[in-house]
């Protein structure tokens, strides 16, 4: 059976991880049997990219959400994708590169820049670590994604510009959705899985952030949400 090592569950999601929670809804959307080993920091020391989420399958060890898809795809068949033309297919490519790579860096600015944001985070993956750990840790971590943030470029804006940024892709997402049950098409795909992972992972999260704000006033990224949890998390 597959192993799914991620962070554990928090803000009531799944997933605080974005990533995480993409593969895990991925995983149910697929029907692929997982399970998921007591999640712990400790785990974060054995990903090969020192990244989560990753997975022990077959006797490998796979990481990257996306690279880990490609290859479930692969050995499994690919029940999600397969329908779809080239130009839907690079449609889904372009979203995925807008929230993973772009929107992604918003809200990691909101949540671990923002005093706010950092409480919360703070708490949420590191809540659980003995002292004096806890006290070491975080600061070191925030200072570490501060650094990433920067060598990304969005970090090297305003708060104002990068909430701006994070409002233009929010908006992109609600015009594209529109009235459709799902990103694509009536059917889920696998842009599904990263959509509502990022997606749940701003409206559903107990941080009043602007981006949050924002993404509330379109129903139907709420209504989508919770179309999707209901189909995949029941
Ligand atoms: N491209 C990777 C990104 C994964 C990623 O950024 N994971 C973050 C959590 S959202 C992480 O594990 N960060 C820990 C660290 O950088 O130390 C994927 O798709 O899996």
């Amino acid at each position: 059976m597959i192993k799914l090592f991620q962070f554990e569950p928090a803000f009531g999601l799944p997933n605080a991880s974005p990533f995480c929670m993409k593969l895990e809804t991925y995983l149910r959307m697929a029907g692929l049997p997982f399970e998921i080993p007591t999640a712990t920091l400790a785990h974060l020391r054995r990903a090969p990219l020192g990244k989560m989420p990753y997975i022990e399958d077959q006797g490998r060890l796979l990481t990257d959400s996306s690279f880990i898809i490609d290859d479930l795809k692969l050995r499994y068949g690919d029940t999600l994708d397969a329908w779809m033309n080239p130009t839907e297919r690079a449609t889904a490519l372009a979203f995925q590169r807008l929230l993973e790579e772009n929107l992604y860096w918003a809200v990691v600015y909101t949540r671990w820049v923002e005093p706010e944001g950092w409480k919360l985070t703070r708490e949420a993956f590191f809540g659980k670590l003995p002292a004096p750990l806890k006290w070491i840790v975080p600061p070191l971590a925030r200072r570490g994604l501060i650094k990433e943030l920067h060598g990304h470029g969005m970090g090297r804006h305003s708060r104002e510009e990068i909430l701006a940024i994070g409002r233009r892709d929010i908006t992109a997402l609600a015009d594209f959705l529109a009235d459709k049950p799902f990103f694509i098409d009536a059917r889920p795909c696998s842009l599904d899985a990263c959509a509502y992972a990022f997606l749940a992972n701003l409206i559903w999260v107990p941080l009043e952030s602007e981006l949050k704000l924002h993404a509330q006033k379109y129903p139907q990224l709420q209504a989508y949400c919770e179309r999707m949890r209901c189909r995949f998390y029941h």
